[in-house]
């Protein structure tokens, strides 16, 4: 454990001390300490974790959020969780598979046409420029049913799904390309490449096959391009996790296999499993693939189509040189490429010892020729002597390394013994080891897959929480522990629940390096971003009928929906589109229709669409579900579903006979408000607000809620000279409703000021 020195603790127990007394006021430090049980230890924990109220982290997290399909963000070191990401599967606060452009996302995914709707998610990618994480894309796999998805991370919403051509399950995916050109995704379970093609077990040698795919991702477009994708037909080895070349190894990549003996089980028939007939060899194989050279290949025309899809063959890419094989130790789990490229490390599971390979050895194996053997399929394999600089004794069960700021610094996962070893890769020697709780999987560093990790602190996946956390049942959340790595010894500072699935891996990002849109332009498909065809102006909303197709075309803006009522026949197909007007920051809005299973979260700018068929009659309220302002209630309406032919009885409705009285009150209400708006922008603009692009939103958008007074107060007053009181007295009313939203912003946008340093202007 770290040897803490006096004057540290006393300057952090100081500090905490002064901050600490604003919440228990009538306490001490000392006394919280003793109260809740903590230690010095816990103290400087808590002080290296706690962010204050306002403050923002240093890194962001993408974790995979394994069976539930998603991804979720938390950040780093707080650990607050800080959105989940809606990817393979629905996830209705966001309207993914609730609106329209998103269920299109969805059904990308669908497989021999049918909709699947999970996933589980594996290994998070961030896009790389240089080796480097650029902040701009994320991809995810989906291992049960073979899956890639992007997500752009400007709005952090998923944009594609590409499902594998030629795979019937994954694994090594994904990982990037050190400037994104491919992300690689290997198979897992071998299976016969074609689709829907049946060969029986006994041909397993022959007919089944592993492999892996190199997806082409087009950074313009933000999106994978199918079309100049491909994949490298491989053996049935039950290949498993990947890495991309870089530095040094750039243009390569390697990929693991755990089950070389290409074993198949069988229990219920008397065979020995498959757990003892995969990992009874001493070795499997990597696989080291020079990818630029096959990308050549097939961009010559080398490649066989299979399912449509361009398949380099195994025997061409023997015969051209872009595959070869190195044997590596026992049950192989993860393969990590060192930052500078020269490295490649393995963790095999049944063995202690992890293994650095180096990638100067295996290409003057290569060029010289010089081969141990063939495996079956004719593939030269590398002699392991030949391509290991060296190997390492770790510990119980390693199974995945990540890299420190700190040349030759490698921490190494060992599930077994739920450790985490920190490691000298240079030197082959063990630096300091840290307990974990328990069973770790993934470790993950910041930036630590990239050329330049940046250090400071250690994320421990863990497989089993057990008891950690107070019970909720027998199924457990999964445990994430953050680990203090910048001194010599690692210091365990914190537990996150994570309660959402198996979050297998887990990638961390500088958070300025995150640029993240605030505001969609106005009318943007936020899944296709472009310009949705259905979005609508202020002024321009409409009901358009067409036969049975009956298509709104509203807006959503504080604090109503427009329009209002939208009257259909039973059975007509509807579809809503809404355009959310908001320019200020946050100002989200939801939108359901009672009991058709719809929902859509419309973000300022953004224009999404629902649709359902009416296919019963009745009074179907329709609301806005986020809170958005003090009339949010009110953001209401009705879809009426008329039975066919129906006719009025009744016309006009109900009215409350309000009087002059009543519109004098409410105008008088409207002439204070109006002082208080007055004073409000008499300090925003006696200040430097133009400094701050927040609050030129925010009194951009006040402004606007103002400017909507004018028309309405000609009518009101066109209504009170006719002595029509109702009318005088709601449409005022109306002026006073935008009032309260014009004071709410400036309030918040004068509060922002006050906050954040505002100075005086003349
Ligand atoms: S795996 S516990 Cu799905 Cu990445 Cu190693
Ligand atoms: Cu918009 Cu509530």
């Amino acid at each position: 454990m770290k040897r803490l020195n006096r004057t540290a603790i006393s300057l952090v127990v100081g500090c905490m001390g002064f901050a600490a007394s604003a919440v228990w006021s009538a306490d001490t430090l000392q006394d919280v300490l003793k109260e809740r049980g903590l230690s010095q230890q816990d103290l400087l924990a808590a002080a290296k974790t706690y962010v204050p109220t306002g403050k923002r982290d240093e890194f962001v997290a993408f974790a995979s959020g394994g069976q539930s399909g998603q991804v979720i963000v938390y950040a780093i070191p707080s650990m607050r969780i800080l959105k989940y990401i809606g990817v393979f599967t629905p996830e209705p606060w966001q309207g993914y598979g609730f609106d329209e452009s998103s269920k299109a996302v969805l059904k990308q995914g669908r497989i021999d046409g049918k909709d699947i709707t999970w996933g589980d998610t594996h290994h998070p990618a961030i896009s790389e420029t240089n080796g480097e994480y650029d902040g701009q894309f994320l991809f995810i796999n989906d291992k049960a049913n073979p899956r890639l998805a992007v997500i752009d991370l400007r709005d952090f919403e998923t944009k594609q799904i590409v499902v594998n051509p030629i795979f019937k399950s994954e694994h090594g995916g994904a990982f990037v390309t050190t400037n994104s050109e491919y992300v690689i995704e290997a198979a897992q379970y071998a299976a016969p490449l074609e689709n829907k093609k049946f060969y029986p077990l006994e041909e397993f040698n022959e007919k089944y096959r592993g492999g892996i795919t190199y997806w082409k991702f087009d950074r313009k477009e933000g999106r994978i391009d199918p079309a100049k994708s491909f994949s490298l037909e491989l053996p049935p080895y039950s290949q498993d996790l990947s890495d991309a070349g870089k530095g040094a190894s750039e243009g390569w990549s390697f990929t693991n296999s755990f089950c070389s003996e290409r074993y198949v089980g069988g229990i219920e028939k008397g065979r020995p499993p498959y757990e003892a007939g995969c990992s009874a060899k001493d070795t499997d194989y990597m696989h080291v693939v020079n990818w630029k050279k096959a990308a050549e290949l097939v961009a010559a025309g080398k490649a066989k189509k299979i399912n449509g899809h361009d398949v380099l063959m195994m025997e061409t890419a023997v015969k051209e040189g872009v595959l070869f094989l190195i044997p590596e130790p026992k049950s192989p789990h993860g393969v990590d490429v060192t930052p500078d490229g020269k490295h490649i490390i393995v963790a095999g599971k049944l063995d202690t010892h992890v293994s650095v390979y180096s990638f100067e050895k295996i290409q003057a194996a290569i060029k010289a020729g010089k081969f141990e053997s063939k495996d079956p399929y004719g593939i030269p394999v590398i002699a392991m002597k030949d391509a290991v600089s060296t190997q390492v004794s770790l510990g119980l069960g390693p199974l995945h390394t990540q890299y420190d700021s700190k040349p030759c610094v490698a921490y190494t996962s060992l599930y077994v013994d739920s450790q985490v070893a920190k490691w000298n890769y240079c030197e082959g020697k063990v630096l300091d080891k840290v307990s974990v709780h328990y069973n770790i999987g993934h470790l993950m560093t910041m930036e630590g897959d990239s050329t330049k990790p940046a250090g400071k602190y250690l994320v421990a996946l863990n497989k089993l929480a057990i008891d950690r956390f107070v019970p909720v049942g027998p199924l457990h959340p999964q445990n994430h522990q953050l680990i203090d790595i910048s001194g010599d010894k690692m210091q365990l500072l914190y537990d996150m629940p994570l309660p959402l699935g198996e979050p297998h891996y887990a990638v961390a990002i500088d958070a300025k390096k995150l640029k993240p849109a605030v505001r969609y332009k106005l009318g943007t498909d936020s899944r296709t971003d472009k310009p949705h065809p259905a979005a609508t102006k202020a002024g321009e909303e409409r009901i358009v009928k067409k036969g049975n197709k009956v298509e709104v075309f509203g807006t959503l803006i504080r604090s109503h929906i427009t329009p209002e009522t939208i009257e259909v026949e039973v059975g007509d197909e509807v579809t809503i589109n809404l355009t959310n007007l908001e320019r200020a920051q946050d100002e989200t809005h939801g939108f359901t229709v009672s009991t058709f299973n719809t929902h859509a979260s419309v973000e300022p700018g953004k224009t999404v669409s629902v649709k359902f068929k009416a296919d019963k009659e009745g009074v179907y309220p329709y609301y806005c579900t986020e809170f958005c302002s003090a009339l949010h209630l009110e953001m209401q309406g009705y879809l009426l579903v008329k039975p066919k032919g129906w006719k009025p009885t009744k016309t006009g409705l109900a009215a409350q006979n309000y009087t002059e009285a009543d519109y004098k009150a409410t105008v008088k209400k409207v002439a204070d408000t109006q002082v208080i708006i007055d004073s409000v922008v008499a300090y925003i603009t006696s200040v430097n607000y133009k400094d701050f692009p927040e609050v030129v939103a925010m009194v951009e958008d006040a402004f606007d809620q103002l400017g909507k007074t004018k028309d309405i107060k000609a009518k009101h007053e066109a209504a009170a000279a006719k002595k029509d009181w109702e009318n005088a007295n709601l449409w005022a009313e109306q002026v006073w409703q935008y009032q309260v939203k014009t004071a709410d912003l400036g309030l918040r946008a004068k509060t922002f000021l006050e906050q954040n340093g505002a100075k005086k202007v003349k």
